[in-house]
């Protein structure tokens, strides 16, 4: 057998041996589908009625300081984690604060870094977006909700060999948590607004949470103040938003 040989064949060996230990390693367990058909009559009204209600949700910075039951949040946090994402590593940590002390020390945090994002670090090409939204570095939204909730994204897990891996399209599947975690805030009658301070480091040292964890967004949760006002502005329409081939 020549040296070149010799190495294929150890390759194929190695290469095999790597097969049956990944195969005896995770040999999944598969469960059939719990899925009901939808008469298709019905599909259109869902669907609509689904749209609907999507419809009506705005974000607003005036939130009531009306106290919201904690089985609300635990149930958008649920919500949010249905989410599909990278691996089933469910990459997310969902802190929720009602602890007025906390928020104070987040909104003031929060506070600092945007005060120097507007003043200092946006550039006009930002500003003029901004502008007709009418956000300023001024959070009163941090304190007066009576929750917040904080989406850490997991960019690494530990392995059961106890050796660090990576996770995987953890920003996409947070990206998705939080989306179906905002429907389930507004299915439920309550405002959410995403709030994303820059930076965020400070949010894992205020809450105490790990290195491998990064803050992705800041969402209060509660009622909107009586007097709440957002911005007049249009959604896209299906034609702006979407090509279709056929
Ligand atoms: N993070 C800042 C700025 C901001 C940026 C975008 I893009 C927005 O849509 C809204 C605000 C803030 O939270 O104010």
């Amino acid at each position: 057998m020549t040296q070149a040989a010799l190495n294929g064949f150890s390759h194929h060996i190695m290469n095999r041996w790597r097969q049956l230990q990944l195969s005896a390693m995770d040999c999944p367990e598969f469960i059939p589908l719990a899925w009901t058909e939808t008469e298709s009559s019905k599909m259109v009204e869902l669907a609509e009625s689904n749209y609907a209600l999507l419809s009506t949700r705005r974000t607003t910075r005036h939130f009531s300081s009306k106290s919201v039951d904690k089985k609300l949040v635990e149930l958008a946090i649920l919500s949010g984690s249905t989410a599909p994402n990278g691996a089933h590593l469910q990459p997310w940590t969902w802190v929720a604060i009602s602890s007025h002390d906390l928020k104070q020390q987040i909104r003031d945090a929060a506070e600092a870094e945007e005060r120097k994002t507007y003043e200092e670090r946006m550039p006009d090409a930002w500003s003029e977006v901004l502008a007709p939204l009418g956000t300023d570095a001024v959070k009163a939204h941090l304190t007066d909700a009576p929750w917040i909730v904080v989406l850490f994204k997991q960019k690494k897990r530990m392995r059961t060999n106890g050796v660090w891996g990576p996770t995987y399209y953890a920003t996409e599947s947070c990206g998705i948590a939080a989306g179906m975690f905002i429907q389930a805030v507004h299915n439920m009658g309550l405002v959410t607004l995403t709030h994303t301070p820059s930076p965020m480091g400070f949010l894992r040292d205020i809450l105490k949470r790990p290195a491998h964890e990064e803050a992705m967004l800041v969402m209060p949760v509660g009622y909107p103040a009586e007097d709440a006002m957002v911005p007049d502005i249009q959604r896209k329409g299906l034609d702006e938003v979407a090509v279709f081939i056929e």
